[in-house]
């Protein structure tokens, strides 16, 4: 992964803004998950709490290729998706305190943000439960005859599961126009990819639905993931046809925050190597310094806007109130609501 695709001296023909706002996005979505990462150790943030840190060009590269119009949807490591999909970072912040200014009214947590007036259809946390939610969300997209995409994004553990197959197949069969993007980070928890996959490229899964394409990219470099992404959305806006993108990357923390850094699955180094030679952050910030798009004041100043924005989030969430009890028995399903709720003991 050590040499680019994209040559350093290109920008796809971006403007200064554009490339800027992609940094923001990555600057924020490194700072927002330090913090959370500070309040979790507090313990003002609970339960289950996957970060993104060392991913982030992923998330960005690829959303940045999508109309506000399109649909995105992910895993559990999803604050920095739902970030960049316009969701309100206090929103984010208040849903991993567990408060009830949170998205989810703080009954979901940091697995399941969710937002649907910006299309951000979650945070699922069950391993490749949402891929047939994607499908059936491209098939209302062709059903109600609109122009939307769907984007997918799924771990590199989920490639081998009966849901994938299921899911792509579909999407195939029916042409519908979703883009699958596998963030291969190297490691299902503690297992390593290439000890579950029985395959070297995973994007080369494509070639076994017809007319589906199949890229594997460098993920460290958000440009060629804004590339290929954008392209692979072309495709499924105008031909409806899917795509499947393989996004070589890496995460730099452990699995979840209850996982240390390192374990046996991986050394030092390995993490090490990464966090100095391949952040995303400073390959993007070194390859705009190359060519005089942003100065030292150009990037203080981003950084002092996000420090702004992600303290206003701790802020609003530490002010806003846990769910009062009687919230277990609102926004769920269940045959008869009023029936709970006669019997709810805080009432
Ligand atoms: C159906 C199912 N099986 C097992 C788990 C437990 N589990 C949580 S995360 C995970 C590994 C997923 O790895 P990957 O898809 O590579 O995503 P990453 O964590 O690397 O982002 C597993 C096995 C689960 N959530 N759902
Ligand atoms: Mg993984």
């Amino acid at each position: 992964m050590a040499t680019r695709t994209i040559e350093t001296d290109e920008l796809l023909g971006l403007d200064r803004t554009d490339l800027l706002e992609m940094l923001r996005w990555m600057i924020l979505g490194r700072r927002f998950e330090e913090k959370s990462a500070e309040m979790y150790q507090i313990g003002e943030i609970g339960g289950f709490c996957h970060l993104y840190m060392g991913q982030e060009a992923v998330a960005v590269g690829a959303i940045s290729a999508l109309r506000k119009s399109d649909y995105v949807i992910t895993a559990y490591r999803d604050h920095v998706h739902a970030l960049v999909c316009g969701m309100d970072p206090k929103s984010i912040m208040a849903e991993l305190f567990g408060r009830s200014g949170g998205g989810s009214r703080g009954k979901g947590g940091s697995m399941h943000l969710f937002d649907p007036a910006n299309n951000f259809l979650g945070g699922h946390a069950i391993v490749g439960g949402h891929l047939p939610i994607a499908v059936g969300v491209g098939y209302a997209i062709r059903y109600r005859e609109s122009d939307a995409v769907c984007l997918c994004f799924l771990g590199d553990s989920v490639a081998n599961i009966g849901a994938f197959n299921e899911s792509l197949n579909m999407a195939a069969l029916f042409q519908l126009p979703v883009v699958f993007i596998i963030e291969n980070n190297r490691y299902g928890m503690g297992t390593a990819t290439h000890r579950a996959a029985a395959i070297r490229n995973l994007a080369d899964r494509a070639c076994a639905y017809d007319g589906m394409h199949g890229w594997t990219i460098d993920g460290m470099d958000v440009l060629e993931v804004r590339r290929i992404v954008e392209s692979a959305v072309e495709r499924a806006r105008t031909h409806k046809l899917p795509t499947l993108i393989e996004a070589n990357c890496y995460r730099f923390v452990g699995h979840s925050m209850s996982d240390p850094n390192y374990g046996h699955y991986r050394t030092k180094e390995e993490v090490r190597h990464y966090k100095l030679k391949e952040d995303p952050i400073k390959i993007l910030i070194e390859r705009l310094q190359k060519n005089s798009v942003i100065s030292d004041e150009d990037l203080h100043q981003i950084e002092s806007e996000v420090k702004a924005i992600v303290e206003e989030s701790v802020r609003f969430a530490e002010e806003s109130p846990l769910p009062e009890p009687g919230d277990l028995y609102t926004d769920i399903f269940v045959a008869d609501s009023q029936d709970l709720r006669r019997r709810d003991p805080w009432r």
